[in-house]
């Protein structure tokens, strides 16, 4: 199985001035692309196969190293591509909006501890929201970490890793987390993960 890099479904310049054409060129283009690139060479080498890219993120979960820190990578990003969209942001509505009451007590507590979450995860990560069965609960994981290798189901993701922010936002990462929540979140993606 070989990663491909996934094109953005939105246009390079669609989700200024939250996230700009520059940031995108990079992160996409640049970050996400070399660990497609080298995550390639080290499947070949591992002769790891999956039928599916959460397989294959297990997998290699099992082997560690740099070929789950390039697969998993490559996971996270594909999933954060889809957690973000020019017409997002804002309060969810749907199953998702119900999932959140009953697990948060309302979108303004899921608000603030997905910030916390997203600002208190040190260094490198990621911070995610997931499913454990009924419930819903934010999740931080660090450098290419996942919450699929702990038997979580995946909703929506923040890239809180440098690269994400620094050109738009500097050091400011809690301001980053605001504004994917009020500008950027794809409620619609979180609707159909949870279905
Ligand atoms: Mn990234």
């Amino acid at each position: 199985m070989k990663l491909e890099l996934p094109e953005l479904p939105f246009a390079k310049d669609a989700l200024a001035p939250h996230m700009s054409a520059d940031t995108l060129d990079f992160h996409h283009g640049k970050h996400h692309n070399a660990y497609v690139v080298k995550g390639n060479e080290l499947l070949e080498e591992a002769g790891l196969e999956a039928d599916s890219l959460e397989q294959l993120v297990m997998e290699a979960a099992k082997a560690g190293g740099g070929l789950f820190n390039n697969v998993g990578q490559h996971y996270n990003h594909s999933f954060f591509w889809n957690s973000i969209s020019p017409n997002g942001g804002g309060q969810p509505a749907g199953a998702v909006a119900d999932a959140i009451d009953a697990s948060f007590g309302s979108y303004e507590n899921f608000k603030a501890e997905f910030v916390t979450g997203g600002v208190g995860q040190f260094g490198s990560g990621w911070v995610w929201l997931a499913a454990e069965g009924e419930t819903l609960k934010i999740v931080q994981t660090a450098n290419a970490d996942t919450p699929l290798t702990e038997g979580l189901k995946p909703i929506l993701v923040c890239d809180v890793w440098e690269h994400a922010y620094y050109l738009d936002f500097q050091n400011r990462r809690p301001d980053f987390l605001s504004s994917f929540l009020d500008n950027l979140v794809n409620w619609e993606f979180a609707n159909q993960n949870l279905a």
